[in-house]
């Protein structure tokens, strides 16, 4: 087989295997655990030795389903940060802008104190939740929970939000249910033609690439649409490489050739769809050329693109955030969603829609009720039969549960404009991961009291008034649904460090003080989840069938899984769809601009995104030696003509400004972006924050920010 890949990761499989043969000193202790970081929950042993005064620590992978007994270079060192001496050990208390050590009792007391006051003076919706898809989903059902029935506010969000919310809306209106993927990873080795758009999975879920390259070997033609060249698009047969936020034009040209040149698919169209009429009308407005000057991309490439994906027997769709994160993600994805059901590639083997999760519960933390507008199992908070079902199920009355909330950055400037008064994060770093970054910060100062939940004093709990202490994925056990939508199990293998504590105990804690004890009386991850499998029972994510016991003995269940004796559904849509009718929503979409536009003074795209040894804010990675050793600082990409024209060389510090703010960082001059565009990853905070840049505007249907385009400039920082 020809290697058509740079596998980092393949080497690094081959290092932990050769570990995994030498013998272990009979002091070890084996941590049996899943990667903290992405969707892929890569199962693996961390095995700690005592080596005279010193202690050792390292990590073998571990067969899963998904993983197929794989780790990236992440996985192998994500032990470095959750045992690095920088964890917060205490609660802790700022006390004249110092952080001072707590005892427990005093930090839960200060929350009743101040949550209290806060409602009493400021109405019960002054206290907001932002909450993440890092959490189990134990810990995001109580989220949830514990917004409604112990806070009673209506504002709870998460930092999904900023992730999956385009593909979750996407999935909800066109497929009837928001399941990342349709089918299950082992059929991708079936599928003659994928397309993989705004996805590097090379970089964000490496251990993925197998069933690509195995797919490849198979005689799978790969199409990718991405500005830049990345370790995913050295699997490309074509590679498209397309104007920053213009693929839902991108896709018009691709569903005129594949209507004109006959490759739909009619049966599947009128059997298993509505809405094609309305999509063909408009494909007649489509102009190949227009497509061609607004995307950047030439008309043979769209047409060969085209009928390559049309004529294939079997085919795939893959997106991530870089067709999502944009003013119009939710659309920009239905129409990729329209490929899939106008050639009737989905619900077979070979065929389906993946839009690939990202953080290690990206899935689940959607399903279990701790979103804005949605109750448990999927279910809507403005359903009065779905509001009186979880009513029952937390013994509470249905007029009390809170209605509908708003999104996370939209709380955010709730926030700014003194409306939340006080904001309770957990697992999540709003300040540097938040658009228009400055805004946030502004606001976050403003409140009456800030909690923080984390790990480490990230840049967002440097500004809290109470820090508590959590504990970390060694030490945390409960369920994590990955990419495919299998529900998994992480046994929490270590004891918590210092006085940290796990989210969900926090959670029952506080409930505890504020006079909530009834509801939230849980001794274990698993009682939470038993309680979470009634709740989502009859929902559009249905867990009641699954149990600890029966994720471990088969190595994970799919969702949905309605029984005790259901097997779980790996792929979906095979007769029907999830709408009412039973039918997939096929819809016309504009050919869509980003909402910021380069002009005179902001002449480049910039779009943001990912590095392979570094995991979303940093906070993590940053403290893990030899991921740091790797990628030790932020980076500009830049084409060397755009460079040239600017005064910018290789590798020096250069200024990157917006219309909000500016950042410094050094320069990398390479051929493997386009001319009119410049990327920064997102990894790092302070000076090198990239979203001081990005700006405020969010997708009208999903809420999601355009983290993927926005206007700037360029310039040597000593000019
Ligand atoms: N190493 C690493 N892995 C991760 C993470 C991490 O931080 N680091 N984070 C995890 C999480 S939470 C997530 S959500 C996923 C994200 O996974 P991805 O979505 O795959 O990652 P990104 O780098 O954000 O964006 C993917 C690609 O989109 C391209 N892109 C940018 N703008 C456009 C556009 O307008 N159109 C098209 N077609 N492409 C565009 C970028 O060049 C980039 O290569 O990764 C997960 N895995
Ligand atoms: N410009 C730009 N901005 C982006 C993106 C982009 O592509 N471009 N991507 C967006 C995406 S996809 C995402 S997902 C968001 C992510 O944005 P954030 O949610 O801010 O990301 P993290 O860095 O994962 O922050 C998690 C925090 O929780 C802590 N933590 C880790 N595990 C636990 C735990 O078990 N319990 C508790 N209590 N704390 C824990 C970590 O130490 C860290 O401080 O960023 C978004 N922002
Ligand atoms: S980062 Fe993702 S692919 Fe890498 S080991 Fe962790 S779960 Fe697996
Ligand atoms: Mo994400």
């Amino acid at each position: 087989m020809e290697m058509v890949l740079d596998h980092r990761w393949e080497r690094v499989r081959l290092m932990v295997g050769l570990q995994q043969q030498k013998n272990l000193s009979e002091q070890a202790s084996r941590m049996s655990t899943q990667c903290p970081f992405c969707s892929v929950q890569c199962k693996m042993e961390v095995i700690e030795e005592q080596a005279g005064d010193r202690k050792t620590f390292r990590v073998l992978p571990v067969y899963n389903p998904a993983s197929q007994g794989r780790l990236c270079i992440k996985g192998v060192y994500g032990h470095q940060h959750a045992l690095h001496p920088d964890r917060v050990l205490y609660p802790m208390r700022k006390v004249n802008g110092e952080f001072v050590r707590i005892s427990w009792p005093d930090a839960l007391e200060l929350i009743r104190e101040q949550f209290t006051q806060i409602q009493q003076e400021d109405g019960l919706d002054a206290l907001g939740v932002y909450g993440a898809a890092t959490v189990t989903n134990e810990v995001a059902y109580l989220l949830g929970k514990f917004a409604r029935v112990a806070l009673k506010t209506k504002y709870i969000d998460y930092n999904g939000r900023y992730c999956m919310s385009a593909a979750a809306s996407a999935g909800m209106k066109a497929f009837g249910m928001d399941r990342g993927l349709t089918m299950e990873l082992t059929d991708i080795p079936y599928s003659q033609c994928i397309i993989l758009a705004g996805t590097n999975i090379a970089e964000c879920q490496p251990t993925l690439i197998p069933y690509f390259t195995k797919a490849k070997e198979n005689g799978c033609y790969i199409i990718i649409i991405d500005p830049r060249e990345t370790g995913t698009t050295k699997l490309a047969d074509l590679h498209l490489k397309v104007k920053p936020g213009m693929d839902a034009a991108l896709v018009n040209g691709l569903l005129k050739v594949i209507w004109e040149e006959g490759y739909s698919d009619p049966s599947f169209i009128a059997e298993r769809t509505k809405g094609f009429e309305e999509l063909k009308e408009h494909l007649s407005t489509i102009d190949l050329d227009d497509i061609e000057e607004i995307t950047g991309i030439p008309v043979e490439q769209i047409q060969q693109a085209a009928r390559l994906f049309g004529q294939s027997k079997t085919g795939m769709v893959f997106t991530a955030r870089g067709v999502e994160q944009h003013t119009d993600g939710h659309m920009i994805v239905r129409n990729f969603m329209n490929l899939s059901l106008i050639t009737g590639k989905i619900g077979k083997k070979g065929s389906g829609y993946g839009a690939i999760t990202g953080q290690g519960n990206g899935q689940g933390a959607r399903e279990q009720g701790h979103k804005a507008d949605q109750l448990p199992g999927y279910r809507s908070i403005e359903d009065p039969d779905h509001r009186a079902y979880i009513a029952k199920v937390w013994g509470v009355h249905e007029k009390d549960i809170p209605g509908k909330g708003v999104s996370a950055y939209e709380m955010l400037e709730k926030v700014h404009q003194k409306e939340i008064t006080g904001l309770f994060v957990m697992c999540s770093n709003p300040v540097v991961s938040s658009p228009n970054a400055s805004l946030v910060e502004e606001g976050l100062n403003n409140l009456k009291f800030l909690v923080v939940v984390d790990l480490f004093v990230s840049e967002s709990a440097r500004m809290a008034d109470l820090i508590l202490p959590a504990s970390s994925y060694l030490e945390n056990e409960g369920t994590m649904t990955n990419v495919e939508g299998r529900v998994t199990w992480r046994p929490g293998s270590r004891e918590c460090p210092g006085e940290a504590k796990h989210d969900w105990q926090i959670l029952c804690e506080m409930a505890r003080v504020l006079g909530k004890e009834k509801h939230f009386s849980f001794s274990s991850a698993g009682e939470i989840f038993n309680e979470l499998r009634v709740a989502s029972r009859g929902g559009i994510a249905d867990y009641y069938g699954i149990t600890y016991d029966r994720i471990k003995q088969e190595d994970g269940v799919y969702w949905p899984c309605p029984s005790l004796d259901h097997p779980g559904e790996g792929r979906l849509f095979e007769k029907t769809f999830a709408n009412p009718d039973g039918k997939a929503e096929i819809i016309a979409v504009a050919n869509h601009f980003p909402k910021e536009q380069t002009d005179e003074n902001f002449p480049l795209y910039l779009t943001t995104g990912r590095v392979m040894y570094h995991y979303l804010t940093g906070v993590q990675t940053r403290r893990s030696p030899s991921l740091k050793a790797r990628e030790k600082e932020s980076f500009l990409e830049i084409h060397p003509n755009t460079a040239n024209k600017f005064g910018i060389e290789d590798a020096i510090l250069v200024k990157v400004e917006s219309r909000r703010g500016s950042m410094v960082v050094r320069s990398k001059v390479t051929e493997s972006i386009r001319e009119d565009t410049v990327f920064l990853p997102m990894h790092w905070g302070d000076l090198q924050n990239v979203n001081k840049l990005t700006h405020q505007e969010l997708d009208p249907v999903c809420k999601m920010p355009g983290f993927k385009v926005c206007a700037v400039r360029v310039g040597p920082l000593n000019k």
